[in-house]
């Protein structure tokens, strides 16, 4: 019998009508609310620093159909500055506290620091989505290893603050298979369960537009890696170079982008339009048929 992605990411399936949930009897594609709790994230910086303005919003995309809600404290949007530790639990914590319990949806903490992780899993989340893929702090790993969390290992060359100056590559596709690859090697070492582990390319951190579109077009070279892909294409600037559009006109492109990443087995979405990429996606995955999110070890 298959072992479907709702079981890898610690969700119930609940089929029934007026469910929020957005898996049917057959299972569905899994949605990741953005929750940005930022005064500079690139699409919605500022908008949620209040710590219940954001709640509120999780909770109206966890209404939307978003089964897991990243909420990060820190931007990561190219030439972003650091924060503290103790301002990203500051922003991102009582965010956590506030959706914990409240929504059906699994809380996920987008960040690269120990204490922030140790922080928001204490407050209720049961995700570490990390884009330095536990290089930003080794010790992440074990920290994941000792809790029950899954954790998101995302491909980013260099830092944000430097990314985008002049990324280069042989070959894209290849070589950030071979970093999932090696981070999850590293990860599995530290003691973390394969069955937990989610890998993401990571469109837009480090890459060109040219890299971007790659990494869409061969996503199946990620998947066969074998782990539940997470996809981030939500909104970003390759959006825009392809489209002509500024940040908040480009939901039909984050379409786009999204439907082909679920053709090509991509198992989690990580959007900020989680109503309007759900249908898309539902329509998607009914017209695909078997589902292209079932693991590959089902
Ligand atoms: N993108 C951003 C932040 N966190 N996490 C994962 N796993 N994948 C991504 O693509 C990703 C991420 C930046 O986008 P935002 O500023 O809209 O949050």
């Amino acid at each position: 019998m298959g072992r479907r992605l709702e079981a890898v990411a610690g969700l119930t399936v609940d089929p029934s009508p007026g469910s929020n949930q957005p898996v049917g009897a057959s299972g569905g594609p899994l949605l990741m609310g953005v929750v940005n709790v930022t005064p500079d994230s690139f699409s919605d910086g500022g908008r949620f620093l209040d710590p219940d303005a954001a709640a509120e919003h999780g909770a109206r995309l966890a209404a939307d159909g978003a089964a897991i809600l990243d909420i990060g404290g820190e931007s990561t949007r190219p030439g972003a500055q650091p924060v503290t530790a103790e301002e990203e639990i500051e922003r991102a914590v009582p965010v956590v506290e506030r959706l914990a319990g409240a929504t059906p949806a699994r809380l996920s903490i987008d960040t690269m620091k120990l204490d922030v992780a140790r922080a928001a899993l204490a407050a209720g989340a049961g995700v570490v989505n990390d884009v330095s893929a536990f290089r930003g702090d080794p010790e992440m790993a074990g920290l994941v290893a000792s809790s029950a969390a899954d954790c998101c290992l995302m491909h980013m060359r260099g830092e944000p603050r430097t990314m985008q100056e002049d990324p280069r590559y042989d070959d894209v596709v290849s070589e950030v298979a071979s970093f999932l690859e090696e981070r999850m090697r590293f990860a599995l070492a530290e003691g973390v369960p394969e069955e937990r582990i989610w890998l993401d390319p990571g469109i837009g951190f480090g890459k060109t537009v040219e890299h971007n579109l790659a990494l869409l077009r061969r996503l199946g070279e990620i998947v066969a890696i074998g782990r539940p892909v997470v996809i981030g294409a939500s909104r970003k600037s390759f959006l825009g170079a392809v489209t002509e559009r500024e940040v908040h006109d480009r939901l039909p492109g984050t379409i786009a982008a999204n439907v082909m990443a679920l053709e090509r087995g991509a198992a989690i979405f990580r959007v900020h339009d989680v109503a309007e990429v759900r249908d898309a996606l539902r329509v998607t995955a009914a017209t695909v048929g078997r589902p292209p999110w079932t693991t590959p070890d089902s």
